[in-house]
């Protein structure tokens, strides 16, 4: 949770300034922190950071191009001191990785006093607008993090969650919340500029029922491009689910597709799915694996296993990540030996 000191600092922040640029992560949390905070606002202009989770002094220009008075920065793992230094405006970056020390930018991370709380619950906690109740708990849910608002929620959508749950995982694959949340995560998928025209879209959707039923031209939009990746993403889900082995602790597998990746999203069911099982799913391009990673509650330690197994492997291999999920990158003609390696410190139980 922020504290008070944070939620007046940044709305503070938000109401002094006529154009806001905002930088957001390509996922279900930064775009629904987006969403909100221009909402609020009224006003400014959204930059999708898409591939690595990193604002570089590339990205100087797009502020200067807009003439934007300050950046907000939202959900991005790693700004550079190089970007925040060819700026003549504030910046103001709220995010939920591990923290960092940047000099004049004002950080706002609730790592730093223990807690991890998406930054879509932040833009909540700052800007609380009712209307924006289903985009703040989607986005909760999406990054798998209960909605601290679900009971809120629950009484004014009874139909899009029929009970209050323990578990953010329950929510995502057993009530629409979990539908609404697939269809902004499959909407960010493929090309920068497509996945922008979604999030405008999204901004001007009053209503998740616009969605859910298509009932307007903009839900209907946002259902079917929504349909278009899920096509895709079930043929690769159910050739998985096909081929796993019961006896087997581990759940591998690759898939070639150069146009949307659902690496992440899938990763993250079929965990739901088999959670006893560590899953190393990979999506080969350009001669790479790009593999995501999950285990169990209980399950060994992915990002102390990748931190053994990446030196010895040949460089250019990287990865890295949190206890239970991790991505990496491997190259192709290491993956097996990487998968037994994974095999050998996973039997070990890091
Ligand atoms: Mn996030």
């Amino acid at each position: 949770m922020l504290r008070q000191e944070h939620i007046d600092l940044i709305k503070q922040e938000l109401e002094c300034c006529q154009r806001p640029i905002f930088f957001f992560h390509d996922d279900c949390d930064g775009s629904t922190s987006y969403i909100q905070l221009y909402h609020h606002k009224g006003e400014g202009k959204g930059v999708i950071i898409k591939a690595a989770p990193l604002v570089d002094v590339k990205y100087a220009r797009k502020v200067q191009e807009y003439g934007a008075d300050k950046v907000f920065i939202l959900d991005i793992a790693m700004v550079d001191q190089e970007f925040i230094d060819a700026l003549k405006v504030p910046v103001i970056w709220l995010d939920h990785h591990e923290p960092q020390k940047r000099l004049n930018v004002k950080y706002v991370n609730p790592r730093n006093w223990g807690e991890n709380v998406p930054p879509c619950f932040m833009a909540w906690q700052v800007v609380g607008d009712p209307k924006d109740l289903w985009i703040a708990t989607v986005g909760c849910v999406g990054d798998w993090f209960l909605p601290p608002m679900q009971a809120e929620f629950q009484q004014k959508y009874p139909d899009l969650m029929p009970q209050l749950y323990d578990k953010p995982e329950d929510i995502m694959f057993n009530t629409p919340v979990g539908e609404l949340v697939r269809v902004i995560s499959f909407n960010l998928k493929g090309r920068t500029d497509d996945a922008l025209t979604s999030v405008k879209v999204l901004s001007r959707i009053e209503s998740p029922y616009e969605i859910l039923k298509q009932s307007t031209p903009r839900g209907n939009f946002l259902w079917k491009k929504y349909l278009k990746v899920k096509q895709g993403y079930d043929a690769i889900k159910a050739q998985v689910i096909r081929y796993v082995k019961p006896d087997d602790p581990f759940l591998i597998h690759s898939y070639t597709e150069d146009q949307m990746a659902v690496t992440k999203d899938l990763a993250n069911e079929l965990t739901y799915l088999y959670p006893n099982k560590v899953v190393i799913l990979a999506r080969e391009k350009n001669g790479e694996m790009k593999c995501a990673m999950r285990s169990g509650r209980d399950g060994p330690i992915l990002s102390k296993a990748l931190e053994k197994i990446l030196p010895t492997l040949p460089p250019g291999n990287t990865g890295g990540g949190h206890e239970h999920a991790c991505g990496a990158n491997i190259m192709k003609d290491d993956f097996e030996e990487f998968v037994r390696r994974m095999r050998e410190e996973c039997a070990a139980k890091v």
